[in-house]
């Protein structure tokens, strides 16, 4: 019986269209042959300490790469300052006045940012940190919403060798405190609120929450954003723009070394408890900055725009350090697409002259659902590239994206990468790679990745494993407080010289590269990676819950919809779940949310008298998915008691019919 993944690259491999670089636009690329990707194969430290002749270093390196599996040292004895990089010498020099960052709010409020004032904001923030005892290495942890002050935040504590720690605003307040935690953060930034589709997030509110049991937080700094009402605790809350006053504008950079770390990441993985990943300067730096000249193809005069959430890696490398590291014009948008009508975006492309857009297949989808004639209202014709990020993306979606928002005139590159790797790994070339709808394409020059067996045998052309078989300069360093399962997770499926992603492939006969999404327990819902385990932690942590298993189902709109199928305590069960239980269901749904934030919400949930489980008591969660998506059940002939999937069958059909 074929499964999920065959029927898919089955479909995928039908597509036959093929997108050339436009002659025009390889007429102008940075990149236009095919040379590239030998020349940087042949040696490939080479190639990286080629482009990381174009960062500025305080002291050159003596070694581009120090490997000694799993552990990569890059730029071995370099200095250098990621500010600096991202803003000091573009404000030095022609670039001064050029707007670093263009910002709109929801409500439609505007700021544009030049990198001399960019220059001078970074330069006050790290003073203020420097005013309230943070030195190098201290966590800071940030809590904003998408407005200026969050890069302007990250590029201050880069300034002064501090550790950010950016935790998305659609996190709860038990989600922040475990994060602040985990670092032992001294300082929390965040906002009174920010904007979404018209309501206040109550960002100020929920951090108070979340700093009832914080023994290592100092201070919490408040960027006054929505002028709401908020609660103050004297001696620790403080207005940004209070310290901001007094502080100078100058702030002489730290010296860091190429290894000093530069932030940590959460990211959801196998278990219950979310990773720091680890990143450091230079490798991250250099990493970011060349596939954003690379594969954005970016020219001084681009008005580049990635829709990302800062919260979410993707903001990280692509909305700051990547494009402030070539001295790019980037658009930053703080609310949601169809606020205040569904032509937001267009609407934004239009008025700012977008050039670049880089966005998520699950908004693409959205666009799509939600009709052409939103985007057909506007003119669009200052795009010359679109971007695709965070989760396969359909050939439907693809072609929709090419033709009604590209006008049929702009590559599209389709990006495969993840928080750990930090960087773009597998992409087209924009003026280099025929395209084909669904397929990321080539690893990027420089980086290598292959299609490896359960065994690790190397799969030349069909379906396994992607597997990344040479170290670059981005690659996470290692999981914050938890080195062991650094090694555990990435570097043990196979050889310890051999990163492990976790996302099934297929190489097809011309070496395209076909992301088939994960083969583990985690899920990318609407682009949101969350571990199943997490929310069935979330779930089993409510006093009525004895057990719970979480699969992700395909989705439409979302690629993965959260569906949760829940055992119920004897005590507890009587009345709710033989009703239905709309009431425990929309409990627990807001107990999910208030363990880890509304994104984790399952969008279907099942009480279940029994789950169907392997003789050995390992959930058979194929079973569930199937069940979940209303397909014909695979083989069960595993199964400790083949009767518990009829009765959760009918079920199912009973309440989804
Ligand atoms: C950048 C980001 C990583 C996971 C990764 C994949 C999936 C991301 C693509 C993709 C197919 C793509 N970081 N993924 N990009 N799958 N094609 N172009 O999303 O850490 O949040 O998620 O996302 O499964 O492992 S992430």
């Amino acid at each position: 019986m074929p499964t999920r993944a065959d029927e898919t690259i089955e479909a995928l491999l039908l597509e036959k269209r093929r997108f050339k670089p436009p002659k025009s636009f390889a007429a102008r690329a940075s990149v236009s042959t095919s040379g590239v990707y030998r020349k940087a194969d042949r040696d490939f430290e080479k190639f990286w300490a080629g482009f990381a002749k174009e960062l500025e270093w305080m002291k050159p390196w003596r070694k581009v790469l120090d490997w000694k599996p799993p552990r990569a040292k890059w730029f071995v004895g370099g200095k250098l300052n990621a500010s600096v990089n991202c803003v000091d010498r573009h404000a030095r020099g022609p670039r001064a006045n050029k707007a670093a960052l263009i910002w709109e709010g929801e409500p439609g409020d505007q700021r544009t940012i030049t990198y001399r004032e960019l220059l001078r904001e970074v330069s006050k923030f790290a003073n203020v940190l420097k005013s309230l005892g943070v030195k190098k290495g201290d966590r800071v942890t940030l809590y904003m919403p998408m407005i200026p002050e969050l890069p302007i935040a990250m590029l201050g504590c880069a300034r002064i060798g501090a550790i950010h720690s950016v935790v998305f605003g659609g996190f709860s307040a038990e989600s922040l405190r475990d994060r602040i935690n985990d670092q032992g953060a001294k300082i929390l930034v965040t906002a009174d609120g920010g904007w979404r589709r018209g309501n206040v997030v109550p960002l100020k509110k929920i951090s108070d929450e979340a700093l009832t049991d914080t023994p290592t937080i100092e201070r919490m700094i408040v960027v006054k954003r929505t002028g709401g009402e908020v609660s103050w605790r004297a001696g620790r809350d403080v207005w940004w723009s209070e310290l901001m006053c007094d502080a100078s504008a100058n702030c002489p950079p730290e010296k860091m070394d190429s290894e000093d770390p530069l932030y940590i990441l959460y990211t959801s993985g196998t278990t219950g408890k979310p990773k720091g990943i680890l990143h450091t300067t230079a490798g991250y730096l250099l990493g970011t900055y060349a596939t954003s000249k690379w594969v954005f193809d970016l020219k001084d005069e681009d008005v580049y725009w990635c829709t990302a959430d800062i919260g979410w890696v993707t903001g990280h490398s692509y909305v700051v350090y990547g494009p402030l590291a070539n001295g790019a014009t980037c658009l930053m948008y703080e609310g949601a697409p169809d606020t205040p009508g569904r032509d937001r975006f267009w609407d934004l492309i239009e008025r700012h002259g977008v050039t670049i857009l880089y966005t998520a297949p699950t908004a693409i989808r959205a666009f799509m659902k939600w009709g052409t004639e939103w985007p057909e209202k506007h003119d669009l014709s200052s795009l010359r590239l679109l971007g695709s990020v965070g989760e396969p993306i359909n050939p439907e979606a693809w072609i929709w994206y090419q033709k009604f928002i590209g006008g049929g005139r702009c590559p599209v590159v389709d990006t495969w990468w993840q928080t750990e790797t930090g960087m773009i790994m597998i992409t087209p070339l924009p003026g280099v790679t025929t395209t084909r709808p669904g397929s990321a394409t080539q690893a990027f020059p420089g980086v290598r990745a292959e299609i490896l067996d359960q065994n690790g045998r190397k799969v030349e052309v069909g379906g396994g494993y992607l597997a990344i078989t040479r170290p670059w300069p981005a690659m996470l360093r290692t999981i914050w407080r938890d080195d062991e399962r650094y090694v555990k997770t990435y570097w043990s499926k196979w050889n310890k010289d051999t990163y492990f992603p976790g996302d099934g492939a297929k190489r097809d006969k011309d070496g395209y590269f076909w992301l088939l999404g994960r083969v583990d327990d985690v899920m990318n819902v609407a682009g949101h990676r969350i571990g199943t385990m997490e929310v069935e932690s979330a779930l089993v942590d409510h006093p009525a819950v004895a057990e719970a298993a979480v699969v992700g189902v395909n989705d439409e709109i979302k690629g993965t919809a959260i569906a949760a199928f829940v055992i119920l305590k004897e005590k507890s069960q009587t009345g709710t779940a033989a009703t239905g239980g709309n009431g425990l269901r929309s409990e627990l749904s807001a107990h999910v949310a208030k363990k880890i934030g509304a994104i984790a919400k399952p969008d279907r949930l099942f009480f279940t008298a029994d789950l169907p489980k392997t003789r050995s008591g390992k959930i058979m969660r194929r079973l569930l998915r199937d069940i979940a998506e209303g397909r014909v059940l695979g083989d069960t002939t595993t199964l400790a008691d083949p009767a518990v999937v009829s009765s959760l069958k009918s079920q199912y059909e009973d309440k989804e019919g």
